[in-house]
């Protein structure tokens, strides 16, 4: 067992990451049974849940002459477009059926605002607006994080790259990760995630 001032944080292993999901990323369910095993060494364990309104502003249905992927600029900077995804109580944004829900600690939803998307654990892509995660590691004194999930180079990369940022030691468990992987997107991840000091790992 990792010490109590270590968790692991799973990101958004939903159904619509998953085979046969809206936004299906190759392999997403293949990263399960690891990631259910890793659990029982850790004291702490945080779940993330990519959690939309009906018709949020990511969404590419919601966007004139938009497909799911282009790029757009949004208040808070560029966003891509994607498939209506991770709707608010749909059976796509539950989590995948065989993830062991039952050891988290935390259930950290985002995504929830229409006007802006979420992609990180801890702030909204406005990078300034927190989910509040910050405070709940810091209280419990935690500070040193594990990340697995979906998908490596969007939330698990934002994620780590915000919590390397605010000072967490950070590992990404890139075995039990897998990626959408846009235009170079996982490539440009990696890079970013290793210069703001994150390890990667797997
Ligand atoms: C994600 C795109 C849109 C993710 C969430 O979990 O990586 N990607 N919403
Ligand atoms: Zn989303």
């Amino acid at each position: 067992m990792r010490a109590s001032d270590e968790a692991l944080i799973v990101i958004d292993v939903q159904n619509d990451f998953c085979p046969g999901g809206a936004l299906a990323v190759d392999g997403g369910n293949d990263i399960v049974p690891g990631i259910n095993a890793l659990m029982d060494d850790f004291a702490a364990v945080i779940l993330t849940q990519d959690w939309h309104p009906a018709g949020h502003s990511s969404f590419a249905s919601e966007h004139e002459g938009k497909a799911p992927f282009d790029m757009i600029e949004m208040p808070y900077g560029p966003q891509v477009l994607w498939p209506d995804h991770c709707v608010q109580g749909s059976q796509g944004a539950e989590f995948h059926a065989d993830l062991n829900v039952t050891r988290a600690d935390l259930i950290i939803r985002k995504g929830f605002r229409r006007a802006i998307d979420s992609y990180s654990a801890f702030f909204e892509n406005d990078h300034a607006t927190p989910t509040g995660l910050e405070g709940y590691l810091r209280t419990r004194g935690i500070s040193k994080l594990t990340m697995v999930g979906l998908a490596t180079d969007f939330c698990v990369n934002f994620s780590a790259v915000d919590a390397a940022k605010l000072g967490f030691e950070v590992e990404v468990r890139g075995d039990l990760c897998r990626a959408i992987d846009l235009d170079g997107s996982l490539a440009a991840a990696r890079d970013g995630m290793k210069d703001a000091g994150v390890r990667l790992t797997g």
